[in-house]
């Protein structure tokens, strides 16, 4: 009689087995689901910022940062200009290219278009 038991309760173990077979199925696509979660990682160790250079103007003109962050200008307009002042030194920026500088340390850093020191920018590092 208990051996019966035994046995009938060894087959129901069985059988609760491969229920968890097709769970383990179901676990491997809650995995696939997890990935995306991690293409969020890459987005937190760099700060961005962008400075867009349009109608003979920076814009935003002043923009205030943290340490660490990169800031990018990029020029719109068809005629060049350029990023100077202190640590700021871009070289020429035809239309559509791009300058970035990393700012590492607090501070107030203002610059211009040395063709046209009319363009007034300044970032702002704390
Ligand atoms: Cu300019």
């Amino acid at each position: 009689m208990l051996v019966a038991a035994t046995a009938a309760l060894g087959f129901a173990t069985i059988g609760a087995w491969s229920g968890d077979g097709s769970g383990v199925h179901s676990a491997s696509s809650s995995t696939a689901v997890t990935a995306p979660a991690a293409v969020s990682v890459p987005r937190a160790p760099a700060a961005t910022q962008s400075v867009t250079i349009a109608n003979f103007a920076f814009s935003p003109a002043s923009l205030t940062v943290s340490r660490g962050t990169t800031v990018t200008w990029t020029n719109n307009d068809s005629a060049p200009h350029n990023v100077r002042g202190g640590p700021l030194q871009s070289p020429t920026l035809n239309q559509g290219a791009s300058y970035s500088h990393t700012f590492t340390s607090a501070g107030s850093f203002s610059y211009i278009c040395t063709f046209h020191p009319s363009m007034h920018g300044m970032v702002t590092v704390r």
